[in-house]
């Protein structure tokens, strides 16, 4: 009787683990921009220009609707650049309303694009096959994934905060797992905060950093298990990452002083040039590469934990899908603080540390990170706009560098107009951050959303994760103490010493917009529309040729005959310039193994991390270059017969046509 009663009882227990049903879809598509020839976004470092691609870009993309309301859904797309854009989310929406049919479902309102922060990518759509399942919530803390990298602004937050967290920054990874009725795992979708400037600001090939190799990791080996689903997509999206760094050894000065000062990130000559963040691989001086992999390593590690043990997680369960977005105007916005107070927000501005850069990226010149006037910036920034009066006074302690928000020339450089969106799925709560919040911020504003949601959805408790940077790119926001120290984060808080307030205020004061019965709000501003009148400073490509004697593709140095495994191999070749054809869904490179009967089969290629392409011209006038792929074997590669390929596209003098070629090394052994 007792064993029917137990029996009994973990049925119930089973079904009540099981969450409601949701429809979940997951993609993934190739957005690697050119690889050569364009500077880098991020680092603000001019002279880092790609040179070739260790691994290539991706969109991956989520999408979570309501079963009986199938209108009622969103698509969280996690971008392996540095953030979201206005232009590219406009291409994305007018692209979705083009397919029509389900997927003109997608508006503004309920479309989410968010950043990895990748600093080493330039600045994709792909089908995805919606079918019912279930949601589940798991956490697990990452090990030494970050550090803070402006400790000294954080601990001006108050000391009575700072003891409700173990850590100063946030080591805890939230996993969404979509599981399809089946049983398949269809994809994972994670918060985990830390920089994606792991890869140095010397590093010239394009990859998607550390969430980007934690992303290859997990797909490459769950997607051979028996769990998952065809296509099935992991999800590393950046969180509250405004203070965060991957480099967690610490900031050092490379005149051999030690580390850095606490305050301004400064070494002994008064500079921030020579401070410089180091990650768990630092002694290998390999541009960040082997940490990249490291901090990569470890999220992926945290995920797989997670994953292995989510049955004991949240199913998520309760009431409809929701979302809302509107556009905010943030020039003299005045509003009332969470404390009853009253706050306003200004039009944008960044303020002098702004151009000290940070630890992970050092900046230029003089700047060290607080206030240090700079005759040099002060000309730049003046002869663009001089702030007014009432702009100064509004952005309080910060030293205005360049006043963006009051400038209008070519147009309007920075966005005065905000994106603000939630997004929802039973008690899952999704903030969608257009700023890079600090690590306080991120709390702060995590836990206002908690407890608002509580008044629409009192039961189970909200479970609230924030994501971003997104859609617009709107820099930093950090708490108000924070901001009065003045860091680069401070200092890179656009809209003033209230600008977390502000967003706080208006999102608990939208929270109605997620109750089940709740309808649209009033889409607010819009932002300018830049793409027309945005242009190209990079100019095209002219012509490609080999030199005489030479063809396309011809292999110009050969792999040795064989290599121990552990070894890069390497081939050089007669090459033409990649932006021809950026081969998105393709491959500019790939090893093939020999199989027992002789063919050769494709066993690594662009999306793989340790196989690189890199190209180098040779002679401008002529239009020569050639392309070195390097492997390095000890990615888990068996013994074996391989070979090298290379795929190029040439444009043709004169006719301007693009031609595709290969070449093809000599076999090799690896033993
Ligand atoms: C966070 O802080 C706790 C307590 O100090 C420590 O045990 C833990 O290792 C820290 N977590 C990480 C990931 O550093
Ligand atoms: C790249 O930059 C890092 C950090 O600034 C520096 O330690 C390293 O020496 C540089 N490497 C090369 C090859 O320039
Ligand atoms: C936001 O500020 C407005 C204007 O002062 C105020 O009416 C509103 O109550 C505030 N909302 C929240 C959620 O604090
Ligand atoms: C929580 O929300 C209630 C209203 O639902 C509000 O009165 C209270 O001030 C909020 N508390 C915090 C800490 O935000
Ligand atoms: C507790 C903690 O993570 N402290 C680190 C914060 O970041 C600084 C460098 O920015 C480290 O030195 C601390 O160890």
């Amino acid at each position: 009787m007792l064993w029917l009663l137990y029996l009994l009882f973990l049925a119930v227990a089973v079904q009540a683990a099981t969450g409601d049903q949701y429809l979940i879809g997951a993609g993934k598509g190739d957005i690697t921009g050119p690889v050569v020839e364009v500077p880098f976004m991020g680092y603000a470092n001019l002279e880092q220009k790609g040179t070739g691609l260790r691994q290539r870009l991706y969109a991956r993309s989520f999408i979570i609707g309501d079963i009986n309301n199938p209108a009622d859904r969103f698509l969280y797309i996690v971008l392996d650049t540095i953030a979201g854009d206005t232009a590219i989310r406009n291409g994305i929406l007018e692209g979705l309303q083009a397919l029509g049919g389900d997927y003109a479902l997608f508006h503004t309102g309920n479309v989410a694009l968010v950043g990895t922060h990748s600093h080493s990518g330039p600045g994709g759509w792909h089908n995805y096959v919606l079918t019912q399942g279930y949601l589940d919530v798991g956490t697990g803390n990452v090990q030494d994934g970050a550090i803070n990298r402006s400790l000294w602004a954080y601990l001006a937050n108050p000391e009575s905060e700072r003891a409700r967290y173990p850590n100063t920054t946030d080591t805890t990874m939230t996993l969404l797992r979509l599981k399809r009725a089946d049983g398949k795992i269809q994809g994972i979708l994670n918060w985990y905060a830390v920089h994606g400037t792991s890869a140095h600001n010397n590093n010239t090939h394009v990859t998607g950093d550390n969430k980007g190799v934690a992303a290859y990791l997990f797909e490459k080996e769950f997607s051979t298990s028996s769990d998952a689903a065809p296509g099935f997509v992991a999800g590393f999206s950046q969180a509250n990452v405004g203070d965060t760094s991957p480099n967690v050894l610490g900031q050092w000065c490379t005149d051999g002083s030690g580390q850095c000062s606490l305050q301004t990130s400064t070494c002994g000559d008064g500079k921030s040039t020579g401070c410089h963040g180091r990650g768990p691989m630092w002694e290998k001086n390999d541009k960040g590469i082997s940490s990249c992999y490291e901090i990569g390593r470890r999220q992926y590690a945290t995920a797989k934990d997670i994953l292995s043990s989510i049955d004991g997680g949240t199913p998520v369960t309760g009431p409809s899908v929701k979302a809302f977005h509107f556009f905010h105007d943030m020039r003299y916005f005045t509003f009332t603080r969470p404390d009853g107070s009253q706050g306003m927000t200004c039009p944008a501005a960044l303020g002098e540390s702004f151009a000290a850069g940070t630890t992970d990226g050092p900046g230029v010149g003089d700047f060290a990170q607080t206030i240090n006037a700079n005759p040099f910036w002060k000309f730049v920034g003046g002869a663009l706009r001089i702030p007014s009066a009432r702009q100064k006074a509004c952005q309080g302690v910060k030293k205005i560098l360049l006043d963006v928000g009051e400038m209008d020339v070519p147009f309007a450089w920075t966005a005065n107009i905000v994106d603000i969106q939630i997004l929802r799925v039973g008690q899952f709560v999704i903030i969608v951050s257009p700023a890079e919040v600090s690590t306080m911020a991120g709390r702060r504003w995590r836990d206002a959303i908690e407890n608002a949601t509580k008044s629409i959805l009192p039961s189970p408790d909200p479970i609230v994760v924030l994501g971003g940077p997104a859609n617009t790119y709107t820099h930093y926001a950090v708490t108000p103490e924070e901001y009065d120290i003045q860091r680069y984060e401070g200092a890179s808080t656009l809209y003033g010493r209230d600008t977390l307030n502000a967003y706080i205020n208006l999102t608990v004061g939208a929270i109605g917009f997620l109750s089940p019965t709740a309808k649209k709000p009033a889409p607010g501003p819009l932002p300018p529309d830049n793409r027309a009148r945005s242009t190209t400073i990079i100019p095209p490509v002219m012509y490609d040729n080999a030199p005489l004697g030479r063809k396309m593709g011809q292999v110009l140095s050969q792999p040795r005959a064989s290599y121990p495994r552990g070894m890069t191999v390497t081939a050089v070749f007669q090459g033409a310039n990649p932006r021809n054809n950026l081969r998105l869904e393709g491959t500019f490179a790939a090893v093939e193994q020999q199989q027992a009967d002789g063919r050769w089969v494709r066993v690594r290629d662009d999306s793989d991390w340790h196989l690189v392409y890199s190209w180098m011209r040779t002679d401008v006038v002529w239009g020569a270059s050639t392309v070195q792929i390097d492997w390095e074997t000890g990615d888990g590669a068996d013994k074996g017969t391989y070979r090298i390929k290379y795929y190029g596209d040439q444009k043709m003098s004169f006719t301007g046509k693009i031609v595709a070629f290969e070449g093809t090394s000599n076999a090799f052994a690896l033993t």
